[in-house]
């Protein structure tokens, strides 16, 4: 029987991703001297090439991949590279193995990738451009983003032919939930899952942020270590932060093995500069996706978040001129009667609307008046002292109350999230909006097959327990405020100081 490599789940935040010192093994490694002599190779590039390890460091490139296919590359890179990789031709070694080059410069050194294709000749990209083209057409045509990234799914998996392709987007915190998805129908569908922020650590969406597409081509991959284990120039490891060929975490290679998924690629989906989603792709078994597709993936990304950004920019607008109009509506209503405080209950409705809470309270004068689903009466007072006593400026708001408040331990199925602000510059007067737990909303679309993993492996790595995980982690959080509700709600009050204030000058001048 197979061994059941031991893993640490507690450090993944640890994983020294960027500098694993080895490579997946579906191509070979070397990093190269100015000159192009071979400073370090990887372990595997005597399976490629009949020239070992050992034997190629030291030596000009041509020693090891053949003088025809040196004189070919050489002068690409002897150009300028970037920090990104770049194509720079597609060689065949004296030993007839075919290989597209892929170089850029890191640390000090060229990191030359020669990953394994089954042609002689450089990519046709000719069927890759319709492919596009139709996107380009259809993206304007798709009026949600949900229909927008189901059609990117669609097109990712027409170019490379993953069995399912998704889109996996992130929360404030962190956690995921799956948005869209295209997929073969052998495969079990992910739509609407959850899952916690833990299964993509701190780490790797700081690299995702900056290198933008990742291929695991083989989960079941011996990796291939750098020799020398140390980069020349540095005295470190090498950092393969950009290298395509990159090893890759092997407690996520443990994840993909449990979700039956052998071959993964994921794209990220940069929307104002934050790491917004991924497009990941998954396949039973191994599957090669060549440069010229990962780079039709990579653009077809990048136009997804390019849509993405307006969309939400525009129903961000939609949403800001939503909430404004409720509450000019409520407006009007305050200045209608004379009692401040009645007219505030008349217009419960439309502040519950305003929030999107399921409770609000006010209290004004040692009164409580509540409306909709809140906590009692007392419960109320004590957080309006503890309110009181720690100042939170114009504004508190939160969607996880017992976090930073105890006692709302007990309150969490109607008042996980508050939004609360003082409404008197003197007196103890509050309004408070609350909303109840989240997860109660949430429907699992459970599925028998994620449960399934491999027999012996560490079951507790897999998307299934992870809802679990998620569901754990998010216990007593709400919706999120939407930072539009929280400055409108702002603006309320400077609007109902106003009213205060006029109302108080009347009853000065009706003194006089
Ligand atoms: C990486 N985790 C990833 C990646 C994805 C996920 C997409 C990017 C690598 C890739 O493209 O495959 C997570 N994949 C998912 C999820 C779904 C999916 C949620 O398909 C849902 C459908 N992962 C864990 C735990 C740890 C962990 C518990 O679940 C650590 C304790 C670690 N995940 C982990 C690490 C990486 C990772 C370290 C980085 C891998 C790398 O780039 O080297």
């Amino acid at each position: 029987a197979a061994t059941v490599p031991v893993l640490d789940l507690s450090t993944c935040d640890k994983e020294p991703i960027r500098t694993p010192g080895s490579i997946q093994p579906h191509g070979f490694l070397l990093t190269l001297a100015p000159d192009l002599a071979v400073l370090q190779a990887s372990g595997n590039v005597g399976d490629w090439t009949g020239v070992a390890a050992r034997d190629a460091v030291g030596q000009p490139l041509a020693a090891v991949i053949g003088a025809a296919a040196a004189q070919r590359i050489a002068p690409e890179l002897a150009a300028d590279l970037g920090p990104r990789p770049y194509y720079a031709g597609t060689i065949t070694t004296a030993n007839g193995h075919h290989f597209d080059v892929l170089a850029h410069e890191w640390d000090g050194v060229i990191i030359a990738e020669f990953e394994a294709v089954d042609r002689a000749e450089a990519a046709d990209f000719r069927h890759l451009y319709p492919l596009i083209g139709d996107f380009l057409l259809k993206v304007n045509d798709a009026t949600g983003i949900e229909a927008l990234a189901s059609l990117a799914c669609q097109h990712i998996r027409s170019v490379t032919g993953f069995g399912r392709v998704l889109v996996y987007q992130f929360d404030a915190d962190g956690h995921g939930h799956v948005t869209a998805e295209a997929r073969d129908e052998r495969y079990h569908s992910y739509m609407g899952q959850h899952f916690p922020a833990s299964d993509i650590p701190a780490q790797a969406r700081e690299l995702y942020k900056l290198s933008r597409i990742r291929l695991i081509q083989d989960a079941t991959y011996v990796p291939a270590p750098l020799v020398p284990a140390l980069n020349p120039v540095t005295g470190r490891p090498n950092d393969l932060s950009f290298a395509a060929l990159r090893s890759v975490s092997p407690v996520h290679l443990q994840y993909m093995r449990n979700m039956n998924t052998l071959a993964s690629m994921s794209v990220s989906l940069m929307v104002k500069g934050k790491l917004w989603g991924l497009i990941s792709c998954h396949n039973e078994g191994p599957i090669p996706i060549a440069f010229e597709k990962r780079t039709a993936c990579e653009q077809l990304g990048q136009i997804l978040a390019l849509c993405i950004e307006s969309r939400e920019d525009a129903a961000d607008l939609q949403f800001r001129l939503e909430v404004r109009r409720t509450m000019v509506s409520m407006l009007a209503g305050l200045t209608q009667g004379s009692d401040f405080v009645e007219n505030l209950v008349n217009v419960f409705p439309d502040l519950l609307r305003f929030a999107r809470a399921s409770g609000a309270a006010i209290m004004v004068d040692g009164r409580v008046l509540t409306y909709g689903d809140t906590p009692e009466e007392d419960d109320i007072r004590a957080l309006v002292d503890w309110l009181t006593l720690h100042d939170h400026g114009d504004v508190f708001h939160t969607d996880k109350l017992s976090a930073q408040y105890p006692p709302a331990e007990r309150l969490t199925r109607n008042a996980s999230g508050l939004l609360a602000m003082p409404i008197s510059r003197i007196h103890k007067h509050y309004l408070l909006w609350f909303r109840p737990e989240w997860v109660h909303t949430i429907e699992w679309a459970g599925n028998p097959h994620a449960k399934a993993a491999a027999t012996g492996a560490p079951t507790q790595l897999s998307p299934r327990t992870s809802f679990d995980a998620w569901r754990e982690t998010i216990h007593g959080t709400s919706q999120p405020w939407h930072q539009g509700e929280i400055e409108m709600a702002l603006e309320f009050r400077t609007a109902l100081l106003g009213i205060a204030l006029e109302r108080a000058e009347q009853m000065a001048e009706l003194a006089e």
